[in-house]
């Protein structure tokens, strides 16, 4: 009996590597005709020479430490080449090998132990600075030379999201790093957990009126991650005169434009029409970096995790829905609202239930943003009536995966989540029904997720295409 995981891993050795060749993108790759930063990268980066006694700041060996939990957090800082859709091929500046970088997951209280190692030969020293400590900026998020590792320890006593991000040579080229995609988040989950969510509904009451009829929803909930950025870029290189315009290339989310559209798959399933529009990641050819649709039940308590690392605000809004409720810092900032507005380097929890099936964008309502790739769409229950009866219709006693999938109130079950928008689950995390491989990162990376269980749909939904044709002929045979 096959699953679809079983498939997946079946073909997984007939693909090779796409976008993995190594380039050494070096801080001339930068245009930029601002001459001030050109001398401070000369000067090897601006560094502040502090007292000895600062040395041990960030020390693992704390007392303080003592009787909680300790958490590694190991990343590695390497340049590669990657994809950006639209725009070409360009070079990448990474953690370990993906953007955004690994997301790491605490509860508050935890001893983050943070080892940053970069690789002899790679071209750049990195840093890495995570606003989710309170330590001294100098020395814990300077320079690790090539060849060398650096490890620093803290307590994350507060909630929330936070960015961390390469802090480039001694802060020269900090920008060039971070907009070429050295950034990530951690969570840190409250110590007292997350909330009930409370959502404002009305109702007509038996003699007649209108009235105000509150839901509330376990704190328990689906949750995905959603990561803003652009990208500034010349002929595949960082453009620095862009950044300083303001001019953006691409918009971002998870490190790609359109990364949460429609696809083939879609249009293969759907059979009686396309329902995907023009964007740069339709083909299954693409493998990992093929966009994906974000699935999730209606009625269902979402807890989407943001964080805008950008040099430009996001004006966060979902087309079709009203954000139950917004919270940072684990204080809640709204009930109910349009839209919600973050800077640069700000994050905040959006929970949110979708009342009714459909297909709901997730935009920066900034329309130079919304058009250069800040579209991130959910399909909410089960709105695409013809891929769910081709889901059921090739849901023979090969695929028992599939009846579960129709069973769960979303696609998810046959065609899972894509692996880059679900963070780490913690102990309020409902489990995504399955996870498919997606991410702007190596073959090695992608090659991890699907170790961990994600399914390459790239394999897996021609299997079941040809397999469904068979068994079709098959009985058309036998009645034949
Ligand atoms: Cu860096």
């Amino acid at each position: 009996m096959f699953t679809i995981a079983a498939i997946a891993v079946m073909g997984g050795a007939l693909f090779g590597g796409t976008f993995t060749a190594q380039l050494n993108a070096t801080a001339s790759d930068v245009k930029s005709d601002v001459s001030a930063l050109q001398k401070i990268q000369e000067m090897g980066g601006l560094e502040l020479v502090m007292p000895g006694a600062f040395a041990e700041m960030g020390d693992c060996d704390s007392a303080a430490y003592e009787g909680r939990t300790v958490v590694d957090f190991p990343l590695t800082g390497v340049s590669i080449t990657l994809p950006s859709g639209l725009a070409g091929d360009f070079n990448a500046m990474t953690f370990s090998e993906q953007i955004p970088g690994p997301t790491l997951r605490v509860t508050q209280g935890d001893v983050v132990r943070m080892t940053l190692t970069v690789p002899e030969g790679e071209a750049t020293p990195h840093g890495n600075d995570m606003h989710a400590s309170q330590v001294t900026a100098v020395p814990t998020f300077g320079a690790v030379q090539p060849g060398t590792s650096k490890t620093y320890c803290y307590i994350a006593e507060v909630p929330g999201v936070y960015k961390y991000h390469c802090s480039g040579v001694n802060v020269a080229a900090m920008d060039q790093h971070v907009l070429q995609g050295m950034y990530g988040i951690a969570i840190v989950d409250p110590i007292d957990g997350y909330s009930k969510l409370m959502v404002e509904k009305t109702a007509v009451n038996e003699n007649g009126d209108v009235i105000r009829d509150r839901q509330f929803y376990s704190p328990d909930a689906l949750e995905f991650s959603l990561q803003y950025n652009q990208l500034y870029l010349t002929d595949g290189s960082y453009d620095q005169t862009k950044m300083f315009g303001h001019q953006h290339t691409l918009t971002t989310v998870n490190g790609q434009a359109l990364g949460y559209v429609p696809n083939e798959i879609h249009n293969l399933l759907n059979q009686s029409g396309d329902i995907f529009f023009l964007q740069p990641y339709n083909s299954m050819d693409l493998h990992q970096y093929q966009s994906q649709l974000l699935f999730t039940p209606v009625g269902v308590h979402n807890r989407i995790f943001i964080e805008n690392h950008g040099n430009e605000p996001v004006f966060f809004h979902i087309v079709g829905e009203i954000l139950d409720r917004v919270t940072q810092g684990n204080r809640v900032q709204s009930h109910g609202t349009e839209t919600w507005l973050l800077g640069g380097s700000q994050n905040m929890i959006v929970d949110i239930v979708f009342d009714e099936p459909g297909l709901y964008v997730g935009v920066n309502h900034d329309y130079a943003a919304i058009y250069t790739g800040a579209v991130t769409i959910w399909a909410a229950g089960l709105p695409l009536p013809n891929i769910n009866e081709t889901v059921t219709a090739i849901s023979t006693e090969l695929y028992p995966v599939i009846d579960g999938a129709v069973a769960a109130g979303s696609y998810a079950g046959a065609l899972g989540n894509p692996y880059d928008a679900i963070p780490p689950y913690g102990p309020q995390s409902i489990a995504h029904p399955a996870k498919n491989v997606h991410c702007i990162c190596s073959d090695a990376v992608a090659q991890a997720q699907a170790d961990s269980g994600a399914v390459e749909l790239w394999v897996a939904i021609p299997a079941i295409l040809e397999e469904s044709a068979r068994v079709a002929a098959e009985a058309a045979e036998a009645e034949g």
